[in-house]
């Protein structure tokens, strides 16, 4: 398969003026006209004409009204054209009904939709189908359905036909259609300088009830973005749809946003309150990429993070803002270590500016959003934030209407604040997780804290250098009180000192407040001063993280010598959940252990073989230690923390419940699950059912319950969709590969469906003991699923292999059963490019 680089970037031969588009929709029969100026592009080394498409059946092609005969490849065409500007025409047939990759134009419930970010235009029609070719389109749908949208504002409309004009400038991934019997949730919206605009949110019939709440989380998008970024929306209409079978969370087409109808769909009796807060901030997200991303998208696909990372980046803001920021930071940076650091430490590393592809669709990573968005955060904390607000207000002003590469980015933040920024681009280009170690030292008054980063190699880069990190850092003195208020320093060499003068005792340091670096500190100190830090620290992440530290070693110490459950810290779990004066989401934070597998990661960092029954074990026994422990007042507790009055999705409410299910959880330890079953009884929303659910099938008791689940909501999808991952992330290890592939075989089990089939095989990935099973049966099951859905879906199944990249912390044993599973992947006939480049990468 090709590779494509970075360096090899050259911009097309020709610009496009205008694009109008024809749709005559037919389930089998698609066909697709095009009319497309063209004119020839100064900037452009050469005039060649090559046109992207795939899987198109032409028909016929004109330039300026004439016939004429190009030259079709797998990938697309080439023609003879004018040197002059001129028109192309073209007519070609698509197939949607068969269309099961998801990517073009494809069906789900009899309802066309499309999905053409990265490289799916060329599968609608031939194109230049690269972000930097922007153009102005026209369409015109024909058809029968009830509802036929597409980009920017509407047209004219009338029996089977409607026409839609979006007058902004924008590449092909940004196209989009729909069409089918949909209903809506209407709305308006009435922008700061006072425009009039129409929200709609289109379901199919049957879930109005469920948009409200996305609708006032775009609502609040809309606000947030004119107040902290000055931003207005630009079109007549902004419309949502909701589809079901959907490869990614959703897609920010220009005024016309899919989603996924997991992450738009909402309503108190069908999603948990973790469902709530996430489709508020998947809303947003699509919604900010309006800015960042469409009005200033993307030279090329190496400069994804340029849209992801900064919308990741401010969908995080706005939910900081809507909700906990501490509580945010604390999630973000669990989930970064979860997904990101073994991505940065495995064989799929790469830099967050990515040099060489052979399938983009493979790089929508962890690194590239979730890294992309701490790079920008780091640049802020460095330059503060008013400057970084200048910074955007020159780069919207200066790149409005372009596409636009990293070093753009970078050289507004220069040119606004006169920093040279050539060290921090390190961030972008060199992959891998930074290790940063700290020593401190007390002398008269004076406190120093020295600090070494090195960075491991990773694929392809050796060597690395020195990357800029700023190091939050307040000082406590012995009594709990800060001496030093958080601090940022600015850490730029392999090693560098930092010195605090007329200290009068020696102080108890906080480093990396607020998670601000994505490294890895390493720091030898004592469980006395965690414990302390977990008691006193002013910062809520670092408190947090001395409670996430203390765990990590217990579990370290029970696992590789035997050790009981650490009794401080066990002590200070028990005060912390009393101590009403702590936010319950901040207690509940502090109450979910370590996952297995970052215990697992933890260990091969300091050389030990990770044993994924010996981690399941001692995870086992520290919550029943602790369920022991607190057993006189979990029921006090329990009862204390439950939330009265109706049912409400915000942080408030969500933390208190989030506190009550983690006491529930450890309470269902000892009271022989009675207190799970009596609140699955009564349950009247999905968060606390779903709670007593999992504590149930967890104790394995819960089979009744699973039935009476199961019959009450068979018919809604998103709520059987939890249904089939709670059973495989609750089951025993040994059960785990064995319960979901019974699930495989259930009635309501499709490979085609992403999230169902994500639900299992997720679901399995992410029971950590269950998946690692010795005898290797749940490698054996994804890869059977993987090989049976790589020919209907690649980029769903080579978005899975990611659960085999961690291969080579595990023991010879494991090693070689994994390998033999990826290589019986590789050796499939016909293996997709998606699925190929992934397994490649993780053998490598
Ligand atoms: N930009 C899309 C992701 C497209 C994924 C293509 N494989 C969603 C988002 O990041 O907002
Ligand atoms: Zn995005």
């Amino acid at each position: 398969p090709e590779t494509f680089y970075l360096k090899d970037y050259a911009p097309f031969g020709f610009v496009v003026e205008s694009v109008e588009l024809t749709f005559r929709l037919a389930p089998e029969t698609t066909r697709v006209l095009s009319k497309i100026r063209f004119a020839p592009n100064p900037d452009a080394p050469d005039r060649h004409f090559f046109l992207h498409g795939e899987k198109l059946k032409l028909i016929s092609s004109r330039i300026n009204g004439e016939a004429v005969t190009p030259v079709l490849t797998d990938t697309g065409l080439t023609c003879d054209v004018p040197d002059q500007p001129f028109t192309w025409e073209a007519e070609v047939e698509i197939n949607p009904q068969a269309n099961t990759a998801l990517e073009g134009l494809y069906m789900s419930n009899g309802m066309y939709c499309t999905q053409c970010e990265a490289e799916g235009f060329r599968k609608i029609t031939y194109y230049p189908d690269r972000p930097d070719v922007m153009s102005t389109f026209s369409v015109r749908i024909e058809g029968e359905e009830k509802v036929m949208l597409s980009n920017g504002n509407p047209g004219d409309r009338g029996a089977g036909y409607s026409e839609w004009h979006d007058p902004w400038p924008k590449p092909a991934y940004l196209f989009a259609l729909v069409a089918g019997d949909l209903v809506n949730h209407p709305d308006r919206f009435s922008t700061g300088s006072g425009k009039d605009v129409e929200l709609n949110i289109w379901v199919r019939p049957g879930d109005e009830d469920k948009c409200a709440f996305g609708m006032e989380a775009l609502k609040k998008s809309m606000t947030w973005d004119e107040e902290v970024y000055g931003r207005e929306y630009d079109l007549d209409v902004f419309n949502i749809v909701a589809v079901d079978d959907f490869n990614m969370g959703a897609m920010e087409n220009k005024g016309l946003n899919i989603f996924n109808s997991s992450c738009v769909l909402a309503s108190p009796e069908t999603s948990t309150d973790a469902n709530f807060e996430r489709i508020e901030a998947i809303i947003a997200h699509e919604y900010f990429h309006n800015w960042t991303g469409n009005r200033i998208t993307c030279r090329d696909w190496f400069q994804l993070c340029l849209k992801e990372g900064l919308t990741v980046y401010r969908d995080a803001q706005f939910t900081a803002d809507m909700r906990s920021a501490p509580v945010k930071r604390i999630e973000d940076a669990i989930d970064l270590r979860a997904r990101q650091f073994p991505e940065d430490n495995g064989p799929l590393a790469h830099p967050v500016r990515p040099e060489a592809f052979q399938e983009i669709n493979n790089f929508y990573t962890a690194t590239v959003y979730e890294k992309g968005a701490e790079v920008i955060g780091m640049l802020k904390r460095l330059v503060g934030d008013e400057a970084y607000y200048t910074a955007l207000d020159l780069y919207f002003e200066r790149h409005d209407g372009q596409a636009c590469t990293i070093e753009d980015w970078i050289k507004v933040f220069e040119d606004s604040t006169g920093r040279d920024l050539a060290q921090f681009k390190n961030w972008y280009s060199q992959a891998g997780t930074p290790r940063v170690s700290v020593q401190d030292s007390y002398e008269g008054g004076t406190y120093t804290l020295t600090f070494r980063q090195t960075t491991p190699p990773t694929p392809g880069q050796d060597h690395k250098d020195p990357k800029v990190i700023p190091i939050a850092v307040g000082l406590l003195n012995p009594n709990g009180d800060e001496v030093v208020p958080t601090t940022v320093l600015e850490m730029t060499k392999a090693e560098q000192s930092f010195r605090f003068e007329g200290l009068s005792a020696r102080p108890i340091p906080s480093i990396l407040r607020d998670f601000s670096a994505p490294v890895i500190l390493t720091r030898e100190t004592s469980a006395e001063e965690r414990a302390f830090l977990l008691a006193h620290d002013t910062d809520p992440f670092n408190r947090w993280e001395a409670g996430r530290e203390l765990a990590k070693a217990s579990r370290i110490a029970m696992v590789t010598e035997g050790a009981s459950p650490d009794a401080q810290y066990l002590d200070a779990l028990q005060s912390l959940v009393r101590d009403d004066a702590l936010d319950p989401a901040f207690r509940a934070l502090v109450l979910s252990p370590p996952s297995e597998s970052e215990i697992a990661q933890a260990l091969a960092d300091q050389g030990v073989t990770p044993d994924p029954d010996a981690i399941h074990d001692a995870a086992e026994t520290f919550a029943q230690t602790l369920a022991q422990n607190l057993s006189d007042s979990l029921p006090r507790l329990f009862a204390a923390t439950k939330v009265e009055g109706p049912y409400k999705p915000d942080a408030r409410d969500a933390g208190l419940r989030a506190l009550n299910g983690r006491i529930l959880a450890l309470l269902t330890r000892i009271d022989g699950a009675e207190a799970a079953a009596k609140q699955f009884e009564t349950a009247d929303n999905m968060t606390v059912q779903n709670t007593a659910l999992a504590c149930l099938l967890k104790a394995e008791k819960g089979e009744a319950q699973s039935q009476a689940f199961y019959e009450q909501w068979q018919d809604d999808r998103l709520v059987m969709d939890k249904w089939f991952a709670l059973q495989v992330a609750t089951a025993r290890p040994e059960r785990a590969p064995g319960v979901a592939e019974a699930l495989t075989r259930h009635p309501l089990f499709t490979i085609k469906n992403p999230n169902r089939f994500r639900a299992v095989m997720g679901a399995l990935s992410m029971n950590h003991a269950g998946f690692h099973q010795a005898d290797g049966s749940g490698y054996r099951l994804l890869a059977d699923q993987l090989i049976a859905l790589d020919p209907l879906n690649p980029q769903t199944t080579a978005r899975m292999c990611t659960a085999l990249q961690t291969w080579k912390r595990y023991d010879a044993d494991r090693q070689e059963k994994i390998l033999t599973e990826l290589k019986r992947i590789k050796a499939v006939d016909g293996l997709s490019r998606d699925t190929n480049e992934m397994v490649s990468r993780i053998l490598d």
